[in-house]
């Protein structure tokens, strides 16, 4: 299996590059693509190889972007920090990063599907940007990709907590979202209403370097965010979702059978609007789907892979 990430590397992003290039090793690793979010592109593609670099994959390729992001964006800086990683790291511990892959993300997208189009996966933890970016140059891309898993929709759930939380990946760029839900590709939906069911606390995350580097980068957003994701009732001392990581493990789930309780049902999905008028991804389970939803996850499951991972 080979996989090719796309990502606005925000703090969230960073874990889970880091907890897929120890899941499937740097050599099935063919590439990690930046694009605009959490973070603008080129903060996106240094956190993403820095996170490569921590989890020992380095050499993974990491390809910038030259798709602009809209008038009127901002980075969400009260989440993610400044430089997109919770302004935790000091210009220093970037230093000696590898250099940016000579190619653009929706160009290297675009040989990925090619080149692997039996077992190529597919992983999108940040806005479809580069996603459409690729349909629309290559339509091929949507039968090439034979495995694509997007951390986005609110998945089957109609929950108001989710129009509260919002799904940037959606919301930032619905037009790229639409573009992708009306193309043929098959699709697993990682929804915010499953994977916000797993949360963080500082004893998830091993004392290892890699698992002491991750803490130490998600203190802001675990701050900022933790007390949010508590649908359920108040949780105690600091947490942070991990919705990327989630989504992650789940696209990889074939690696441990059905050791971390991931279940997905055929569903197809459309776009709607939420309960103030945003665009969000919905989806219905269908008996003649053309993609899958994830129903549901086992966190504690979840939690303890990523602690293994970072290990
Ligand atoms: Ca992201």
């Amino acid at each position: 299996m080979k996989l090719f990430i796309d990502t606005d590397c925000g703090v969230d992003d960073s874990l889970a590059i880091a907890v897929a290039a120890r899941a499937v090793g740097p050599q099935n690793l063919c590439g990690v693509g930046a694009t605009w979010g959490n973070c603008d592109p080129t903060r996106a593609s240094r956190n993403a190889r820095w996170a490569l670099r921590q989890a020992g994959a380095d050499r993974v390729p990491v390809h910038g972007s030259s798709l602009p992001a809209p008038a009127g964006w901002e980075p969400a800086v009260s989440v993610h920090g400044t430089d997109g990683l919770g302004d935790a790291l000091s210009p220093r511990e970037f230093a000696n990063i590898s250099a940016l892959a000579g190619d653009d993300s929706v160009s290297a997208l675009i040989r990925f599907a090619a080149k692997h189009r039996h077992d190529g996966k597919l992983v999108c933890i940040g806005p479809l940007t580069n996603l459409a970016a690729a349909l629309w140059t290559e339509p091929r891309v949507a039968s090439w990709l034979g495995m694509v898993t997007i951390m986005g929709s609110h998945g089957l759930s109609a929950d108001s907590w989710l129009d509260d939380m919002g799904d940037t990946n959606i919301r930032l760029d619905p037009e790229a979202a639409t573009q992708v839900v009306k193309s043929p590709l098959r699709i697993t939906w990682a929804g915010l209403d499953v994977t916000k069911e797993t949360t963080l606390s500082p004893d998830d995350f091993p004392s290892t370097r890699l698992g002491r580097d991750m803490l130490k980068v998600h203190q802001q957003y675990g701050s900022a965010r933790g007390p949010k994701y508590s649908p359920h009732g108040p949780v105690g001392g600091w947490r942070t979702p991990c919705n990327d990581s989630v989504a992650m493990l789940a696209a990889l789930r074939d690696l441990w059978a059905d050791r971390l309780g991931f279940e997905t049902t055929a569903a197809h999905p459309y776009i709607a609007e939420d309960s103030q008028g945003r665009p969000i991804v919905q989806c219905q389970s269908d008996e003649s789907p053309v993609g899958r939803v994830l129903v549901r996850s086992k966190p504690e499951r979840v939690k303890h892979m990523i602690n293994s991972l970072l290990r």
